[in-house]
């Protein structure tokens, strides 16, 4: 197996040219592509998640990483389909209807994507129905994020919107936020609560088992 821990750091210290030449220089030397997203790209997220849960990274330290495994991921996407690399799962995830606020749920893309979900960003303010028709286009987790004790609500009415049309239980779905608890999720029928972001990729794994 190829030594892809320098990768691996530079995606920890943002290091976003060294991560795409790095990345680069293994495909020249034909590190296989699903190696290379595994013990170079994710390796190196999984451990921004667990600095970011122990405090020891904050929001621009992740940005930062995040942004490094973004341009090493425009080299290898490409790549990615014809040389039968699956992602691990297909999330669908937006902050819910009325709410505009949407850092927490990019950090939670980030990790996700770091993790090696397909992710369907909905973006902000979504109403149930988008969250439906991602269930129809594949997604296999739904992943709510909220900011207001006013528009939290709305989770629960994504889930009864989800019942209506028949394809709750062919997904699973997630919530976070900061208004948002467990015992919140317990109360609406959500799958699982995660308190921030590396947990929701920890989380989004779980639920696929
Ligand atoms: Co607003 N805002 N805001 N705001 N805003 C809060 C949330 C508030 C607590 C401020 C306050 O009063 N102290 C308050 C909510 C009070 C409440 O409901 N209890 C509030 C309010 C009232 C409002 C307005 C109503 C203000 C007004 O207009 N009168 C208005 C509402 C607009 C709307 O949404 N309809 C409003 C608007 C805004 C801005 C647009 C100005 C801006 C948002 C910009 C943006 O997001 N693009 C904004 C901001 C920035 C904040 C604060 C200051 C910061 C939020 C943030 O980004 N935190 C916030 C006060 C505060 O928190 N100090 C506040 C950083 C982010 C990394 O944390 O989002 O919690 P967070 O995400 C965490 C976890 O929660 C978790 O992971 C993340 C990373 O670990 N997580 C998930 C989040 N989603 C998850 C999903 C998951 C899993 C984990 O799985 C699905």
């Amino acid at each position: 197996m190829a030594d892809l821990s320098a990768l691996a750091e530079s995606i920890i210290n943002g290091k976003a040219k060294d991560a795409k030449e790095l990345v680069q220089k293994a495909l020249d030397a034909k590190v296989p592509v699903s190696e290379i997203l595994n013990n170079g790209l994710i390796k190196g997220m999984s451990v921004v998640g667990e600095k970011f849960k122990n405090n020891e990274f904050y929001v621009p330290e992740v940005l930062i990483a995040a942004r490094a495994m973004h341009g090493a991921m425009d080299i290898l996407k490409p790549l990615l389909a014809s040389s039968g690399v699956k992602p691990v799962g297909i999330v669908s995830i937006g902050t819910v209807k009325g709410d505009l606020h949407d850092i927490g749920k990019n950090l939670v893309v980030m990790m996700l994507e770091g993790a090696g979900f397909e992710v369907m960003d909905l973006g902000i303010d979504v109403p149930a129905e988008k969250f439906v028709e991602s269930v129809k286009n594949g997604a296999q987790v739904i992943a709510m994020s909220a900011l207001l004790t006013t528009t939290m609500t709305a989770m629960k009415s994504t889930i009864d919107s989800l019942k209506e049309a028949g394809v709750r239980d062919k997904v699973k779905i997630m919530i976070g936020g900061a208004p948002v608890t467990q015992n919140y999720a317990d109360e609406i029928g959500a799958d699982g609560y995660a308190r921030d972001a590396a947990s929701g990729a920890d989380k989004a794994k779980e639920l696929l088992g």
